[in-house]
């Protein structure tokens, strides 16, 4: 299995982060990939391959216009305006007001922002251009001679929605790497995303749409973050009905449980024959990652890759990496998950 990855994602690397009322070191931080990293080129994997420059093609098929020159120019609109800090918001588009991107840099950051623990620098763009040109590079690559990949995409992407940001998360390389094969000819992929929180963003993108089935495996919103989207009976809308499976599990949750919740979104995977496959995969389900509330095991890592390697033998899959914050375990937990696909 080859791994696409790009140094440059160390171009972004926020000082702070709003985490229970304090500023606190990001747990989204660059360690998280060299860990990663580190993890799999021990165990034998081949060593990264940088991607190609981000084609922007399908990139603007998932987000809109606007968002993506508002990303473009946000580091460089704060710097004008004499900004010191990183670029966070301080104002919001709450209920009963106007839906309108406005003029200033702080309020549009309000305007495209789903969340406030994602500052943008002055690396942020760049860093998030080539996580993308990964997850593209990556799904280009699945054919007949790479039946798999991993793209370690750093900024992750799944709480990215067409015009929002936030989560840490900016382009959507999961839903992007769909698009892409969609563009190359597949009328059929899946998406699972295992990591702990809801791929919102995902959702978002394709839920008026029925050429991809999206299936996320989470932490019940009432009590986890995106906490505002990703319960059951959200299934889809229009042309996107019965599209879209949501699993959320409680504080807790193990890996008996977890696991069923596998198998039966598995199941719905084999029985829609997809073209490809895309896992985001996000290792914050680990019982001792900092910011979430699952309990597997290291060993249930391996357990579940080779359980997705076996039921889905035949799909193209491509591996987006998400989240994951306890950093001394998320090389091994990836690994596992890969090694256990790969062995199945
Ligand atoms: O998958 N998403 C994450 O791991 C980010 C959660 C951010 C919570 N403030
Ligand atoms: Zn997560």
């Amino acid at each position: 299995m080859r791994t696409i990855a790009s140094t440059d994602h160390a171009l972004h690397f926020p000082k702070g982060e709003l985490s229970g009322g304090e500023f606190v070191r990001p747990f989204e931080c660059p360690e998280r990939w060299e860990y990663i990293v580190r993890a799999l080129t021990d165990s034998g994997f081949s060593a990264p391959e940088a991607p190609a420059a981000l084609d922007m093609t399908s990139v603007a098929k998932i987000h809109g216009d606007d968002y993506l020159r508002f990303l473009a120019q946000a580091w460089s609109l704060w710097e004008a305006d004499g900004f010191s800090g990183e670029a966070i918001p301080t104002v919001f588009p709450a209920r009963r007001m106007r839906q309108r991107e406005p003029d200033h840099i702080d309020a549009k950051l309000g305007y495209f922002a789903m969340a406030l623990e994602t500052a943008i620098t002055p690396g942020t763009w760049q860093a998030v251009q080539s996580s993308a040109a990964c997850a593209q590079t990556a799904a280009r690559l699945l054919g007949p001679s790479d039946s798999s990949a991993f793209a370690l995409c750093r900024p992750p992407g799944h709480h990215a929605g067409i015009d929002l940001y936030g989560g840490y998360c900016f382009i959507n390389n999961a839903a992007l790497a769909a698009q892409e094969l969609l563009d190359a000819g597949a009328s059929r992929v899946a998406i699972l995303d295992v990591d702990f929180h809801h791929g919102n963003g995902t959702q978002d993108i394709f839920y008026l749409r029925d050429e991809v089935l999206f299936l996320s495996l989470h932490g019940d919103p009432q009590r986890a973050f995106p906490n505002f989207l990703g319960y059951a009976d959200e299934t889809g809308h229009g042309a996107g009905e019965g599209f879209n499976a949501n699993y959320p599990m409680p504080e807790g949750t193990g890996y008996a449980v977890w696991a069923d919740a596998l198998s039966h979104a598995l199941r719905r995977i084999t029985h829609y024959t997809p073209d490809a496959l895309i896992v985001s995969l996000g290792v914050d389900t680990f019982e001792r990652d900092p910011i979430s509330f699952f309990k597997l095991r290291c060993d249930d890592f391996t357990d579940y890759g080779r359980t997705i390697g076996r039921q889905t033998a035949s799909i193209p899959t491509l591996f987006v990496m998400e989240g994951g914050y306890a950093v001394e375990e998320i090389g091994i937990n990836t690994r596992n998950v890969l090694s256990g696909f790969l062995g199945a």
